[in-house]
């Protein structure tokens, strides 16, 4: 896999996707967003591959946002097809079969900021900072901010954040639930790296089902939901993994899963 704008690295189940683009703090223009749907759609088909991390490179963002360079000559026609691009892109890592973590290396502010929360996991960084600064630029969140911040925080925070275009730094972040959990910087990827291996080692499709079930039944109704998770729950019955999974319990040993 080559590109220009993202770094790859795959080891151990795990796949390492870096934003690259540090002299512009990782800014996202179409050919990040472009690279970005190919990498997943890549990655969704790499038995290889379990988990996957995002990360930005350098050591100052994250992602600082969409690429305002990029978009100030924009029409409105242009600027929703380019809000569109994003939209399609961060629905495909939220439903993405396998989980993604965010690995939050400082400034995650408008699309990063959106891109993180697009991620099932976000372990940040003590020099994380985190906002939907958008209004300082006359414009709103375009990505998804709007939807998926309120999910996690609630309204009123979410609120807040997007009206005010504060930056909040890691600690608010894990306070208000919008960091899973804050680490030193310099031992970010190796926190997201560990979480990622462990998360590998499961059963691919018990985890693949518990995502679908968290992120659907967030959807329904609770009677829909709870009928949701059932049907998921009796399908785990028909993979070698839980028949696997249960005998090794009873055997005392670890459970090898293959992910059928
Ligand atoms: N886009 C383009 N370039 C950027 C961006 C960005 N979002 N952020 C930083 N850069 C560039 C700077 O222009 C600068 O480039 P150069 O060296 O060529 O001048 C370089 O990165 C380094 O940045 P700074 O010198 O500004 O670094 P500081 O440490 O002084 O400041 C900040 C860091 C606070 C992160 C500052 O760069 C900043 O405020 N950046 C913009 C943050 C922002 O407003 N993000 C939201 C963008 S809008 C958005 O994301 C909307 C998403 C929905 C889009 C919908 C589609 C239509």
């Amino acid at each position: 896999m080559n590109f220009t704008s993202l770094l790859i690295e795959i080891a151990d189940g795990v796949a390492v996707v870096t934003i690259n683009r540090p002299a512009a703090l990782n800014a996202l223009n179409s050919d990040v967003l472009e690279e970005l749907a190919t990498v997943f759609a890549e990655l969704e088909q790499n038995e290889d591959v379990a988990c996957v991390i995002l990360t930005g490179s350098g050591p100052k963002a994250f992602v600082a946002g969409a690429d305002i360079a990029a978009m100030q000559s924009l029409d409105a026609v242009s600027a929703e097809h380019f809000a569109q691009l994003g939209h399609v892109l961060f629905n495909s890592i939220e439903n993405f079969p396998k989980p993604v973590i965010a690995a939050v290396n400082g400034f995650a502010l408008g699309g990063g900021c959106e891109l993180a929360m697009a991620c099932d996991i976000r372990i940040a960084a003590e020099n994380a900072r985190f906002g939907q600064p958008e209004v300082n630029l006359g414009v709103i969140p375009g990505f998804g901010g709007t939807l998926r911040l309120p999910k996690l925080i609630g309204k009123g925070r979410a609120k807040e954040l997007i009206f005010t275009g504060d930056l909040i730094d890691a600690q608010e972040a894990y306070r208000i639930g919008l960091a899973n959990k804050v680490v030193p910087a310099e031992e970010l990827l190796t926190k997201a790296r560990s979480m990622a291996t462990k998360i590998a080692a499961k059963g691919p499709v018990a985890v693949r089902f518990a995502k679908e079930s968290v992120d659907n039944g967030l959807e329904m109704d609770q009677a829909r939901a709870g009928r949701f998770e059932a049907g998921l729950f009796g399908l785990c019955f028909a993979t070698s993994d839980q028949k696997e999974g249960m005998q090794a319990f009873l055997e005392k040993r670890p459970a090898k899963f293959t992910g059928r």
